[in-house]
């Protein structure tokens, strides 16, 4: 039994078309309802509309990324009662169309954050950055959050300065729209809405934001095992505390804290190889074998970094992230469970024909098609050897 070769699509809108997925090589859907704002109920007429496209193209949606989690939840502010209900309505609508995987993350207020979504490969393809000057240009002298300064090393201090004095009007634009991005198909952030977000999180903490994703899974947990529903959490991307927000979900201890704290099976994690890799002191097989019955959907991607931490997207099989030994101990893990676990390429330098289109920032065909093919063959020698 192999892994389950799956693909992130975006839905109608997304430029990648359910035909190409299926030239791409792929079995199976990611997708999500992008259109419906975090916290509503996601409509089963709806749900079932999305799995009719994607099933009359011959492919199956088996994963959900994400039912976002509603920053009321984050943050258990007062109205979170309302919103874990509704995420338990979504969730019981998802189980009555018979899809029972669910991707979510816990970051606060930003979802995965980068500082480039363009950094020129020396083969001329296009892939995404993150960068810590960059990322204190932004904190310094946009946000202006206080004692933002004390955060980050004085040469990264030093660096974000020279980089904001020589910065153009239109790149420093460009840094704020991308930080304040978030999930590329959904609504941005305003950068008063950060702030106001970013103190919050201040009185939260770390521990605050532990217990708060604990609420949440108990709150889910009686509705996910009555229904079968299987919840697998996304590291936090990139793995650090960015702009004063905590972090719960960056390493091994984190991931291990969590899975410890609620022993359920629905309760697991979703491997993110290129989110996890971008920490230093991430070891990914060592991760894998410390959640390895907790693992049930897997995004397949490498990272580079340098000595400041600083890291883009490189190919798949080339980077920080040892490729060979993360699909070999997941070969070794699928084979042992009673349904395979489902992978996806996660993002792909945008290259070929693709530099000419408009694509969904990490998400463009041919760099994914790229990704998939070479971690299809690595999957099957690995194979045929264990
Ligand atoms: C980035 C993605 C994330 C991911 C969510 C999961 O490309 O990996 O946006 O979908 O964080 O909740």
């Amino acid at each position: 039994m192999s892994l389950i070769q799956s693909w992130r699509w975006f839905g109608p809108n997304d430029p990648v078309s359910l035909q190409d997925i299926r030239q791409a090589g792929a079995s199976d859907v990611v997708s999500a309802l992008h259109h419906i704002p975090h916290g509503e109920v996601w409509p089963l007429e709806e749900i079932l509309e999305r799995k009719k496209i994607i099933e009359a193209a011959g492919l199956v949606w088996t994963v959900v990324e994400s039912v976002p989690v509603h920053e009321s939840i984050k943050t258990r502010a007062e109205d979170c009662e309302q919103f874990l209900e509704n995420y338990r309505q979504t969730l019981v609508h998802l189980a009555q169309a018979g899809i029972r995987l669910v991707c979510y993350n816990f970051m606060p207020v930003l979802d995965w954050t980068r500082t480039d979504l363009s950094l020129e490969m020396p083969s001329g393809a296009r892939a995404l950055y993150f960068d810590w000057a960059d990322l204190a240009a932004f904190d310094l002298f946009v946000l202006k959050r206080e004692g933002a300064r004390a955060e980050y090393p004085a040469p990264i201090v030093d660096q974000a300065s020279d980089k904001w004095t020589a910065m153009s009007a239109k790149r420093k634009q460009e840094l704020a729209d991308i930080i304040l991005m978030g999930v590329p198909t959904e609504k941005s952030m305003t950068l008063e809405g950060l702030s106001r977000s970013i103190s919050r999180y201040q009185s939260i903490g770390k521990e605050g934001l532990r217990e708060n994703l604990l609420y949440f899974l108990k709150g889910i947990q009686s509705t996910c095992e009555k229904y079968g529903m299987t919840m697998t959490l996304h590291p936090d991307d990139p793995p650090y505390s960015i702009l004063g927000l905590p972090r719960i979900a960056s390493g091994l201890e984190d991931l291990v804290f969590i899975t410890d704290a609620i022993r359920e099976p629905f309760n697991g994690i979703c491997l993110c190889t290129g989110s996890l890799g971008a920490g230093k002191e991430n070891d990914l097989p060592e991760i894998i074998s410390a959640v390895a019955d907790r693992i049930h959907f897997v995004h397949l991607r490498n990272v580079k970094k340098d000595e400041r931490g600083n890291f883009h997207e490189s190919d798949h099989l080339d980077g920080d992230v040892d490729m060979f030994e993360v699909m070999k101990r997941l070969v070794k893990i699928n084979k042992n469970r009673s349904k395979p676990i489902p992978f996806r390429p996660d993002h792909g330098h945008q290259m070929l024909d693709d530099l000419q289109k408009e694509t969904i920032p990490g998400y463009s065909a041919i760099g994914r098609l790229k990704g998939l093919a070479e971690l299809r063959g690595l999957e099957m020698a690995l194979e045929k050897h264990i």
